[in-house]
């Protein structure tokens, strides 16, 4: 049985809640198990509808559980997408305070600017001719949930646990680099705590952003020209500790800093 509106919307006034008290939630599958993937997303977008009422707006999206290493971590086979909106942008070399979170986590990814608008069903290399630059970053997710406790579709309504993320400065355009094979290392505190490869991103990039579109498509949306999109992670996440100094070095694209007080 379909959810009732009022339903959608007391589930996303939840999970908004949550995010914005930093209160950890009992993930929703626990209470209606027959929630759907397709609902999950009616919820997400209904938390955000509340968050642009309180003056933020969105400036793109984001794509998660693209690498094997990050859908073994969460035990699933499918990437997902959340939104970005003005909240969560930090400048390279910001510092966050570790209390404003649940429990962060941070993954160095690939992003791309948006040269033009783009919609419909784009094959990887049509997806790409819309993107005016590529950049390294930095994603913060910060799952709401209580005892890091949640189903793929709990994820999902949760805005894929999307908290903050921070753009590298140095800004390339994709025909000028070897996107499909960008060596990156993540690490804290001066120690290399994650390495990997541009590859692990579904493969490439622009798969994950074609991906990305051809989902909003389903539900008849499409990117802006202008809008951030983070194509998901290379490794798998790593756990933010107050004191922490993270870098990200992505071959080609210089590098990513964010520092950690307590
Ligand atoms: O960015 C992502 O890969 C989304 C991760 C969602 C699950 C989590 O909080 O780890
Ligand atoms: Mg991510």
């Amino acid at each position: 049985m379909a959810l009732s509106e009022e339903t959608i919307q007391s589930l996303a006034a939840k999970v908004d809640e949550a995010a914005r008290t930093t209160t950890p939630l009992v993930m929703l599958t626990a209470e209606i198990p027959e929630l759907t993937l397709d609902e999950a997303y009616t919820i997400q977008r209904a938390s955000m509808a509340r968050r642009f009422e309180r003056g933020e707006s969105l400036v793109g999206m984001k794509m998660g559980l693209t690498s094997r290493a990050k859908m073994e971590q969460m035990g699933v086979h499918e990437p997902i997408y959340g939104h970005l909106t003005s909240a969560m942008t930090l400048a390279d070399g910001a510092t966050i305070a570790h209390g404003d979170y649940c429990h962060p986590r941070v993954e160095p990814e690939i992003a791309f600017i948006m040269g033009e608008d783009l919609s419909g069903t784009p094959t990887p290399q049509e997806a790409l001719r819309a993107v005016s630059g590529v950049c390294g970053a930095l994603e913060i997710i910060d799952s709401r949930y209580k005892d890091f406790k949640f189903t793929l579709i709990d994820v999902v309504a949760d805005n894929a646990s999307s908290t903050g993320y921070v753009l590298g400065t140095k800004l390339a355009h994709p025909a000028t680099l070897e996107l499909g094979n960008l060596g990156m290392v993540m690490s804290v505190n001066g120690q290399v705590v994650e390495t990997g490869s541009s590859a692990a991103i579904l493969e490439h990039p622009a798969r994950s952003l074609a991906a990305l579109v051809k989902m909003l498509n389903a539900r008849g949306e499409g990117l802006k020209k202008g809008q951030v999109v983070l194509a998901g992670g290379a490794t798998k996440a790593v756990a933010l500790n107050p004191g922490d100094q993270v870098t990200l070095e992505v071959e080609g694209l210089g590098r990513v800093e964010l520092g950690v007080a307590g």
